[in-house]
């Protein structure tokens, strides 16, 4: 840090402090909360188990040069944006991401914790956790748009056994790292045109994901989640996984919690108002950071309002171990690596900012009905130095503050990726 930081560091400390915020605090707590990376956003959610287009309601745009094509690949680009990145990180798997060696391959229903070795051995070389997703996309057994819901019994089988599979790997990964491992299922199951059925669907979405909970595992190691979605590519009309589906499957089955993801709801509804509101009665939920933009639920996460708003209420809340967080957007438009930096450091710029958000002094001004005092203050700590404190915490954390780390960017497309042809 120059001296011209560390002065304004020392004044940032001493202003934050005449509101009752310990900056010092907040940096040293920062370090210790775990962000789930999703591999994903570095081969545009391609995998390495099958060679077809990406299905289920999901799209990447772009044709960015340089997306990796092998693990090996994918593994130096997450390196390199996580290098670029403070704080504590997971990695978020999918299943398709599963790495076969000397020509082996099982398909979905059969994938056994083996194929899931490399990512152990990376995950514990950089000491973390590793959070997993069945993939019920991009595959063949997809019939007609449907996997778990499908009127179709072999079909549907097919794919529970899949979620067991999953659900054995998930624990593997839980007792080989010795962090609990969050494992997210979601399917694109939908009608792009109005169902004749709704409940039909859903009544065997139902039936199967209890079939897949019914293969046992450790709730202390595997946490399985729900994830909805209102509509997707191709599924406009329906989705058997909707937000009260999720939501009330969460509610009624013991140790699974609900996934909140935020381009996955109506625009103008926010998922920070929706987390106190789980709060009240799940003891832990998980959530997919995100950005939506009108129709499309997946572009990089920003220090936008609303990442600040979700920030805030895991932190006011006093909720940072009851809330698993993961990022989860993919855009193929733009350097892969560089998208994957923006998005993890916006999401670290969030909770730090939370962080030294004066919490207790806002709601008090809130109970006592002060609200005139209560607007004043909110936006008078807007003008708070905050990039001084996010400063301190990047060199603590031993990585670049300042835009300056696009430079790396620039020499690893040059050097690695421009000659990935
Ligand atoms: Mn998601």
């Amino acid at each position: 840090m120059s001296d011209l930081s560390k002065k304004a560091f020392e004044v940032a400390k001493e202003q934050y402090a005449a509101f009752g915020v310990d900056v010092e605090a907040a940096v040293k707590k920062l370090k210790d909360i775990p962000i789930s990376v999703h591999c994903w956003q570095g081969d545009d959610v391609k995998g390495f188990d099958q060679d077809g287009p990406l299905t289920g309601g999901i799209q990447t745009t772009g044709n960015y040069p340089g997306k990796a094509r092998t693990p090996e690949e994918l593994m130096a680009d997450l390196d390199k944006a996580m290098s670029l990145c403070p704080g504590k990180k997971k990695i978020n798997v999918h299943a398709c991401y599963a790495i076969f060696e000397n020509g082996e391959f099982a398909d979905r229903d059969k994938l056994e914790p083996k194929h899931f070795k490399k990512w152990v051995d990376f995950a514990k070389e950089r000491n973390m956790g590793i959070d997993f997703n069945p993939t019920f996309f991009s595959h063949p057994k997809v019939k007609d748009g449907l996997t778990l819901s499908s009127p179709d019994e072999e079909t549907r089988k097919f794919w529970i056994e899949h979620g067991k599979a999953c659900i054995r790997i998930s624990q593997y990964f839980a007792e080989e790292t010795g962090v609990p491992c969050v494992m997210n299922i979601w399917t694109g199951d939908g009608y792009k045109d109005i169902p004749a059925d709704r409940l039909g669907p859903r009544m065997r979405y139902k039936e199967s994901i209890e079939a897949i909970l019914s293969e046992p595992f450790d709730k202390n190691k595997v946490k399985p989640c729900v994830e909805s979605k209102v509509f997707g590519i191709g599924v406009e009309s329906f989705t058997a996984g909707s937000a009260e589906f999720a939501l009330t499957f969460a509610a009624t089955h013991d140790g699974c919690l609900p996934l909140m993801d935020n381009g996955h709801y109506h625009p103008t509804e926010v998922v920070s108002d929706k987390i106190p509101a789980l709060l009240c009665f799940f003891p832990e939920i998980a959530l997919h950071v995100t950005r939506g933009v009108r129709w499309d639920s997946d572009h990089v996460v920003l220090f936008d309002d609303e990442t600040k708003e979700i920030a805030k209420e895991i932190v006011r809340n006093d909720a940072l171990d009851r809330v698993y967080i993961a990022l989860d957007f993919f855009d193929a438009s733009i350097n892969r690596i560089a998208a994957w930096t923006v998005g993890i450091r916006s999401f670290e710029k969030a909770l730090l900012m939370a962080l030294c958000t004066p919490n207790a002094k806002l709601r008090q001004l809130q109970d006592e009905g002060k609200l005139t005092e209560l607007l004043v203050m909110q936006e008078e700590i807007k003008n708070l130095p905050f990039g001084a404190v996010w400063e301190k915490y990047c060199e603590e954390c031993g990585v670049r503050a300042d835009s300056n780390w696009f430079d790396e960017i620039t020499k690893y497309e040059n050097e690695v990726l421009l000659k990935r042809v």
